[in-house]
C-alpha cells in the first residue's frame, strides 16, 4: 500500500484553506468555514469511492462497502486553532483509504468527528456518536456566546445514524500538541492511554458598584471572587496533583466588564484533567467546596453549570501494536509509546470498539495557537506509519 504523498499534502494544505487565519485557521464547529470544510471533504470522500453519510450532530462519514477499519479525527477548530490539529488525522485517514483501495488492500472508513474541539462542551459530536451524551442532553449546551447547540447544528442537512458495528476498530492520527517528540527528536509517538477531563461553568454573584466610591471591605467583587478561588484551589490542590496533573481557568466574562464598576458578575471555565479517575474526583471536590466557601466568606452568591467529563482510558493492545510494529520498522528507535495529555474523539469511539493513536511532532509543542505547525517530512512518515499498520492488521 503506497500512500501518494503529495495528493495527501495537496489535501491537507487544500483543508486548510476553510477559515484560513495567518497560518492558523478560525473554523469553529458549525461555522461557515466548518461547514464549507465538510462541504468540501464530502467531495473528495465522495471521488476516493467512499459513501457519505452526515449524521445529526453533523460527524461526517465515508463509508466502505462491509466491515471496515474506521480512521479519522476531527476538522472544526479552536477559536484560534492550528491548521493541523484534527485536520491531520482527517486527510491522513482519507489518503489511507485511496491507498488502500488503489493496492486493493483493506476496506477503510474515514470519519470527521463535530465539535471535537468542545465549541459546546467535551468532544461532542464523538460523544453523542458514542451514547456518552444524549442528542437532547447536547442540544441544550451552550457556546460562551450563549448560542445553544440546537440552534447552531440546524445547519446540518443530514441526519442519517451511522451504525458503528460495520467498523473493525479506529485508529486516530494526530499531532502531539506538546513538546517531548519535538524535544527529544524522535518521529512517531504510539499513544498508551489518553487522560480523563472535567470541565464546567463557575458563576460568581456579587454587587456591582462604584469603583471609586466603594470602600474594599464593602464590596462584593465577583472577580476578586475568582482571584480568591484560584489562590485557594492552588495551594489545596498541591497535596493531590501529580507533576502530569493539569488545570486551566481558560474563559473568564465579566460583567459589566467596565474600569470604573467593580463586577457583579464572573462567569469562568474550571478544567482539569489527569490519568486517574479517581484523582479528578478529589479536584472536584476541592473546586466545589472551595468556591462555596469563598462566596460564603465574601457574601457572594455561586452557581455552578453542567460539568462535561471522559474518564481515562487505554488504547487496544493489538491496534496500538501495530503501529508499534510499524514504526520500529519504518523509523526504528526514533519512536516512543506515550501517553496524551489532549482529549481526542478516539476516547468516545473507545467505548464502541478497539482504538489506538498515534503522533507526530508539533515544533516547539505548541498547539492550539495560530503557530502551530509540523515538519512536512513527519507528516509523510505518520501517514506511512498508519497506512503500514492498517495493511499489517488486516493481513492479520
Ligand atoms: O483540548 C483538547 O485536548 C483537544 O485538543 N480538544
Ligand atoms: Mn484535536
Ligand atoms: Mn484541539
Amino acid at each position: 500500500m503506497q500512500v501518494d504523498r503529495a495528493r495527501f499534502l495537496a489535501d491537507l494544505h487544500g483543508l486548510r484553506a476553510f477559515g484560513a487565519c495567518g497560518a492558523g485557521v478560525v473554523r469553529p464547529a458549525y461555522s461557515e468555514a466548518d461547514m464549507a470544510a465538510r462541504g468540501w471533504l464530502a467531495q473528495r470522500f465522495e471521488a476516493a469511492g467512499l459513501r457519505v453519510q452526515t449524521d445529526a450532530m453533523g460527524n461526517l462519514f465515508g463509508l466502505a462497502d462491509g466491515p471496515s477499519i474506521l480512521l479519522g479525527s476531527h476538522s472544526d477548530s479552536q477559536p484560534e486553532g492550528g491548521w493541523l490539529d484534527g485536520a491531520l488525522g482527517v486527510i491522513a485517514a482519507l489518503e489511507v483509504a485511496r491507498a488502500s483501495r488503489e493496492a486493493g488492500g483493506p476496506a477503510v472508513s474515514v470519519v470527521s468527528f463535530q465539535d471535537e474541539e468542545g465549541r459546546f462542551g467535551v468532544t461532542t459530536g464523538s460523544a453523542v456518536w458514542s451514547g456518552h451524551l444524549a442528542l437532547a442532553e447536547a442540544d441544550k449546551l451552550l457556546d460562551h456566546g450563549g448560542v445553544s447547540l440546537a440552534q447552531a447544528r440546524r445547519v446540518v442537512a443530514g441526519a442519517g445514524a451511522v451504525d458503528p458495528s460495520q467498523f473493525t476498530g479506529f485508529i486516530e492520527m494526530h499531532i502531539e500538541q506538546g513538546p517531548v517528540l519535538d524535544t527529544v527528536g524522535e518521529r512517531i509517538g504510539v499513544v498508551s492511554d489518553i487522560v480523563g477531563i472535567r470541565d464546567m461553568k463557575i458563576t460568581f454573584d456579587g454587587q456591582q458598584n462604584h469603583a471609586g466610591t466603594t470602600p474594599m471591605h464593602l464590596r462584593r467583587d465577583a472577580f476578586q471572587a475568582v482571584a480568591a478561588f484560584n489562590r485557594l484551589v492552588e495551594e489545596r490542590f498541591a497535596p493531590v496533583v501529580t507533576p502530569a496533573t493539569v488545570w486551566t481557568i481558560g474563559h473568564l466574562s465579566m460583567h459589566p466588564n467596565a474600569s470604573s464598576i467593580v463586577p457583579g458578575r464572573a462567569v469562568f471555565s474550571m478544567q482539569w484533567r489527569d490519568g486517574d479517575a479517581e484523582r479528578l474526583a478529589a479536584m472536584e471536590r476541592i473546586i466545589r467546596d472551595t468556591a462555596q466557601e469563598v462566596a460564603k466568606r465574601r457574601g457572594l452568591d455561586v452557581a455552578f453549570g453542567p460539568m462535561s467529563g471522559l474518564e481515562p482510558v487505554a488504547m487496544d493492545a493489538r491496534l496500538r501494536g501495530a503501529l508499534e510494529a510499524s514504526a520500529q520498522d519504518l523509523v526504528p528507535d526514533a519512536w516512543r509509546v506515550m501517553p496524551s495529555g489532549a482529549l481526542h474523539d478516539a476516547t468516545n469511539v473507545a467505548r464502541l470498539m478497539p482504538v489506538a493513536m498515534l503522533f507526530v511532532p508539533s515544533i516547539g509543542g505548541i498547539s492550539h495557537a495560530f503557530e502551530e505547525d509540523t515538519a512536512e517530512a513527519d507528516l509523510i512518515t505518520g501517514v506511512q506509519v498508519l497506512a503500514r499498520a492498517v495493511a499489517a492488521l488486516h493481513a492479520g
